[in-house]
């Protein structure tokens, strides 16, 4: 439903309609997806009376479409334009404006004839675009290209519980997991691999293949099905016997790299390690007593090792360590006692003060830190110094009416070019923290962008840097940024830095979490929520923490409210 509001206001756009009818849709997609999955079942009952942001007309479309699983409205307004038309809007550097010219001017209506147009030269010479622009251009149909068929992490975790769920309430199912990249908590995921320990394999594949959820079967056979979901995921299916369960799932797990890694290890010490178990190789005889493996961990201590949690699979150093003593304890979600940048209704946010915080109460949060944007970004309709000062009042008032749980009031302060903040100092010294981000001049080149972020460290009121690289996954790069030098920074300015929850962001990214963690800086894990659902993204923040190597104490977010006033209360210098 979102997605279709979301396409809708994108048309209207491209049909120069009014921006405030364009911006009610947008809107109200926002709305929708804050919603958990009932928001469907409102819509088909007729019971989306009252939803703020979704008046009469939105409201009649959404119970359309939640009856009739499509809307006339949509359909005929698509018709109106090619069908490879919103690929377009998946590069980087096109919205709706260049989109409009490209197909007037060009004929462009895919991916494919932009490629071409690019190719041929033709679009450097449209108004308002120019050879860079060409340039980027095709810089971002490479990358396209690149992700096709990849999936965020954060899109395909609901149906991973589905499908597990499903799996596990077959009868002639024992064991059930999920294993590949999806269990490694990669930022993106390829295809969906399941494994089940089963008596009747070509039983559990069978039924697999029938599962609602299924679109399409790729293949089913005894032991082994695939098949493709609605959303075009893909989906492999193992059966393998109970004895072969814990090896299977050490082997599609991965990574490959881990795999080989831990194979050659496993030579060493006589033994070959495939998917269904060990074997005698080489010095070790085949009357040899091979080791017992009920699970996992049986592996890997088969070959001398501490048990290696999936997210650190990666051959980036974990079995050299594994090898000389236990891994650290990853930090878990039950830890977590707050979290900071969150947004509200003050700026591009759907939900209140009220509504935010009662989620958070709701999930078990001790603070839940306010970080609206600030006055530069207009487009999201940032809080100038008087908005923010009735907000920071706002947010004491409702202090008053809570038990165990508390607002922060914080600000998401733009990084200015030249990387100064975008409030004077008094304005920040009136807040709780704040979290300092770069939303423009995206092009700087790495020194310039390095430069302008570790300025905007160094200023006292700084707590934490928001999403460093401004990455959107599959849609647009980072900005240019020396990771390493940020890094040894924020250790000098005792600046903590932020892992942004979102599943397109997921910034910084876990490739670096350890360094940083081992030059003692901080990780605040932020959910940078724009409604009430978006809380949740924090779940998805933790598995990246722990692919990123850090423990409990490399997170800023896992302390009590007494520490984190305690903290926020104290010099820079001094935390
Ligand atoms: P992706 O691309 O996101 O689906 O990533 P994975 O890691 O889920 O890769 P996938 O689905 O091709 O295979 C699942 C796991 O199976 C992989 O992580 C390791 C194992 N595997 C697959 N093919 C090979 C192989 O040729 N050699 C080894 N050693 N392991 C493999
Ligand atoms: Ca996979
Ligand atoms: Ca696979
Ligand atoms: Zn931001």
């Amino acid at each position: 439903m979102a997605e279709v509001l979301e396409e809708i206001a994108l048309l209207l756009e491209m049909k120069d309609e009014n921006p405030f009818k364009v911006r009610a849709y947008r809107h109200g997609a926002e709305i929708v997806r804050g919603f958990d999955d009932s928001i469907v079942a409102l819509a088909a009952r007729g019971e989306l009376e009252g939803i703020k942001g979704i008046g009469e007309a939105l409201r009649d479309k959404l119970h359309e479409l939640a009856t009739t699983g499509s809307l006339k409205f949509y359909d005929e307004l698509k018709a109106e334009f090619p069908d490879g038309l919103f690929g377009l809007f998946d590069l980087q550097g096109l919205g709706p404006k260049k989109v409009k010219v490209l197909h007037r001017e060009l004929g462009v209506g895919s991916v494919a004839d932009l490629k071409a147009a690019c190719e041929a030269g033709k679009v450097a010479g449209l108004a308002g675009f120019g050879a860079k622009t060409q340039h980027h251009l095709l810089e971002a149909i490479t990358l396209h290209e690149s992700s096709a068929g990849l999936r965020l992490l954060g899109d395909v975790s609901t149906l991973v519980g589905k499908l597990l769920d499903a799996l596990q309430a077959h009868p002639a199912v024992g064991r059930s997991a999920v294993a590949g990249s999806f269990r490694r908590a990669k930022e993106t995921v390829h295809d969906l691999d399941f494994l089940v320990a089963t008596k009747a394999p070509a039983d559990v594949c069978l039924a697999f293949t029938k599962l609602p959820q299924v679109h399409s079967v790729i293949a089913c056979g005894a032991t082994k099905a695939s098949v493709r979901t609605e959303d075009g995921v893909q989906c492999d299916l193992r059966a393998v016997s109970n004895a072969e369960f814990p090896f299977a799932l050490q082997y599609f797990t991965g990574s490959k790299e881990h795999n080989v890694a831990l194979r050659s290890l496993a030579l060493k010490r006589g033994l070959s390690l495939n998917e269904y178990g060990f074997t005698a190789s080489g010095k070790r005889s085949a009357t040899d007593e091979l080791p017992e493996v009920h699970d996992e961990a049986d592996i890997y201590r088969a070959l001398g090792l501490h048990f290696i949690e999936p997210e650190l699979r990666e051959n980036r150093g974990e079995i050299e360590e594994a090898a000389q003593r236990p891994l650290p304890r990853l930090v878990e979600l039950a830890e977590l006692r707050g979290t900071f940048h969150n947004h509200t209704t003050a700026s591009d946010g759907v939900h209140t003060l009220e509504e935010m915080a009662a989620e958070a109460i709701e999930l078990g949060l001790q603070y839940l830190g306010i970080a609206d944007h600030s006055k530069s970004l207009t487009v999201a309709n940032g809080l100038d110094e008087e908005r923010l000062a009735a907000q920071i009042g706002e947010i004491r008032r409702l202090n008053r009416g809570f038990e165990g749980f508390q607002l922060l009031a914080g600000s998401e302060v733009d990084i200015l070019r030249d990387g100064t903040i975008d409030f004077v100092d008094d304005t920040l010294a009136r807040l709780d923290y704040c979290v300092a981000s770069v939303h423009t001049a995206f092009t700087l080149d790495e020194k310039t962008m390095t430069r302008r972020i570790c300025r905007a460290m160094e200023n006292e009121h700084v707590t934490m840097i928001g999403h460093l690289t401004g990455r959107l996954l599959l849609k647009r790069d980072g900005y240019a940024v020396d990771h390493a030098r940020i890094i040894d920074c924020a250790a000098e300015t005792r600046t903590v830095i932020e892992l942004n929850c979102n599943p397109q962001r997921l910034d910084m990214d876990w490739r670096w979490w350890k360094r940083a963690r081992d030059k003692g800086v901080l990780c605040s894990i932020n959910p940078d929520a724009h409604s009430t659902g978006g809380i949740h993204y924090l779940g998805i923040g933790v598995r990246l923490a722990r692919k990123g190597w850090l423990r409990r104490q490399d997170v800023l977010n896992t302390r009590t409210f007494a520490e984190i006033t305690t903290f926020l209360g104290t010099p820079k210098a001094k935390r």
